[in-house]
């Protein structure tokens, strides 16, 4: 958490520079999360983007929600920060003429829905439209440099928001890497993707920031023989196109005792 983890520190140690906010499509100042536990609310379908589905709060941290969409299971949780334009109040949908669809799995038969709907806002606390939050302009252009450090999501664990670095930078896309985790994690984005913040971030909303990892990556072509960390050959830059993840894996390398500040990745 925030408490073990100090970005000034690790800047200052590897002379890195924190990507400025105006590269982010996020807020200068993060928006306050006025969410409570099983409020009710609209949200798109993660899985089917088309469909608008019923979604419960079920976890809070910093100005993200965890939902659940109402009729499937506890395995398909996701996040959303309260400003985000795939939530809205309950009955947005109806207003603008759309059908409250059942979400993709629904456990029960499909011709159950409309009773299901209706038990399920029956007496449930509906988010007030007065918290849901206006999403934050675009950025004209994609301002990210290769080098520039952030805080992004762990898409893989989604409830993590970790120290990262842009690794690549094409067009409007840019290559996020985690510091101190093998490849396995990494991602192209958009640079207007909400999944990204600027350093800081975590620290003023309150959530929790992970620490980096441990690893530092060994090319497949060098031997994976003990050295020191300054002698590792700076991490391989992957493409979309050719991840080698599993690879990656297999090669998995710990160096103990070293200080995340001394990360190469
Ligand atoms: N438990 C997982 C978490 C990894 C999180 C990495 N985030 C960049 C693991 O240790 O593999």
């Amino acid at each position: 958490s925030n408490e073990h983890f100090n970005w000034d520190e690790y800047l200052k140690e590897n002379g890195e520079v924190p990507a400025p906010s105006h590269c982010f499509k996020q807020p200068r100042t993060p928006p306050t999360n006025e969410f409570k536990i099983d409020m009710k609310l609209e949200a798109q379908d993660p899985r089917n983007v088309t469909s608008i589905c019923i979604a419960t709060v079920v976890g809070i941290s910093g100005a993200r929600l965890r939902l659940r969409l109402d009729g499937s299971d506890n395995k398909n949780d996701f996040w959303r920060l309260v400003d985000s334009s795939d939530i809205q109040p309950i009955g947005t949908c109806e207003k603008n003429s759309g059908m409250l669809q059942p979400p993709l799995g629904f456990r029960m038969n499909a011709s159950s829905w409309p009773m299901f709907l209706l038990r399920t806002l029956n007496g449930a606390e509906m988010a007030p439209a007065c918290i849901f939050k206006k999403e934050p302009p675009s950025p004209q252009h994609n301002h990210f440099k290769v080098g520039m450090k952030l805080e992004a999501v762990d898409r893989k664990n989604p409830h993590l928001i970790c120290p990262a670095t842009i690794s690549e930078v094409k067009a409007d896309d840019i290559f996020i890497t985690f510091d101190g985790w093998r490849g396995a994690f990494d991602y192209w984005c958009r640079y207007d993707s909400r999944d990204i913040f600027p350093v800081g971030w975590c620290g003023m909303t309150g959530d929790g920031l992970q620490p980096p990892g441990n690893r530092v990556s060994i090319p497949k072509s060098i031997p994976a023989t003990p050295s020191t960390p300054s002698r590792l050959p700076k991490r391989t830059m992957q493409s979309p196109q050719k991840s080698d993840d599993v690879t990656n894996q297999k090669n998995r390398k710990s160096i103990r005792g070293k200080r995340p500040g001394q990360s190469t990745s």
